[in-house]
């Protein structure tokens, strides 16, 4: 057994609390809108890992196909000694490079919220790389990080293109939170997706097979499960659309018909006209210059951009 220390920063009943303010906001104003971060609970991390393996759905095989071809070269400009993963969830694509940065590499800090998803990680990975030391950390990383005091180099990956998930400001927020957690020689691997045709854009979001739908839906489950909301699925459709100008991917639920949906325990009652539109995701699209300048930014230096052969999403190394 290798050694492993498992810290939470998350508090073990935040989740409800959070859960509330979001709707009680993102619910009372217009547009209507839901933070993504609900979608993940066990149905919808199955229905995500269902999502990465879809025809439509490019993302992961793509940034699967860089890390294939760039661990090694990753490894020779790191020689990184700890491995830093944001929303690491079954660290199963991190393997190959935890595979290149050995035998250098002596710790691994995977991050996120779900506290199941790291013992499971942590659990393969003393299977198939004995003796690296994992430290996993139960904390969401957009509110700012407390990293163990592993040694340097460290490398911090955020993979999967998780940034697009978040908003112009809160991207550079979280990008200055990251700058402040590298000392020289330290560096940020991130990926992203990239603008591309929005008939592509728009299948991998809407996939024939209706999967991404119910992944959107699965959200209307959260609430009735966590909050005791009296929502019927079956009265939304599931819509995603390409916004060319903010350059990203939206996920709504459209209102079938006027309805209301009750959350007993806040005491609020939602109303929603015939047709109306909650946006549930922002999954933004990105091109070289603009991770370069939002990188620089934060005070970043893109060292590194590496892109899958049919050029659909790209690997950034940045360093401080
Ligand atoms: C996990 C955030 C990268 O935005 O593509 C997949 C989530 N949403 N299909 C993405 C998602 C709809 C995914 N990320």
């Amino acid at each position: 057994m290798s050694p492993f220390l498992l810290t939470r920063t998350l508090p073990e009943d935040t989740a409800g609390a959070d859960l509330r303010a979001d709707v009680v906001h993102g619910l009372t104003r217009t547009p209507k809108e839901l933070p993504p971060k609900w979608f993940y609970d066990a149905r919808g991390s199955e229905l995500f890992e269902e999502i990465t393996r879809l025809p439509e759905y490019y993302p992961t095989r793509a940034e699967r196909e860089i890390l294939l071809a760039r661990a090694g070269e990753i490894a020779a400009a790191t020689g990184a000694r700890t491995l830093v993963e944001l929303g690491s969830g079954s660290s199963e694509k991190t393997r190959h490079l935890i595979e290149a940065l050995l035998p250098g590499l002596e710790d691994y800090v995977p991050v996120d919220v779900s506290e199941s998803a790291l013992r499971g990680a942590a659990k393969a990975l003393d299977a198939e790389v004995p003796g690296l030391r994992v430290h996993a950390l139960v904390a969401d990383f957009t509110r700012g990080l407390a990293l163990p005091g592993t040694p340097g180099p460290r490398l911090v990956a955020f993979l999967g293109g998780t940034i697009g998930n978040l908003l112009p400001e809160e991207r550079a927020m979280f990008l200055r939170s990251v700058r402040t957690l590298l000392a020289p020689g330290d560096a940020l691997l991130m990926g992203t997706d990239l603008v591309k045709d929005e008939a592509t854009l728009v299948a991998a979001y809407d996939d024939a097979a209706g999967v991404t739908a119910a992944f959107n839906k699965n959200v209307l489950s959260v609430l009735a499960r966590e909050l005791g909301a009296d929502v019927d699925p079956d009265d939304f459709e599931h819509v995603a659309v390409w916004d060319a100008e903010r350059e990203w991917v939206e996920m709504r639920l459209r209102a079938r018909h006027a309805l209301t949906v009750k959350f007993p325990e806040l005491d609020l009652a939602v109303a929603f006209e015939a047709g109306e539109e909650m946006r549930t995701e922002v999954s933004a699209k990105f091109r070289r210059e603009r991770v370069a300048g939002e990188l620089a930014e934060a005070g970043l230096e893109l060292a590194h951009w590496w892109t899958d052969e049919a050029g659909r999403f790209a690997l950034s190394l940045a360093t401080a």
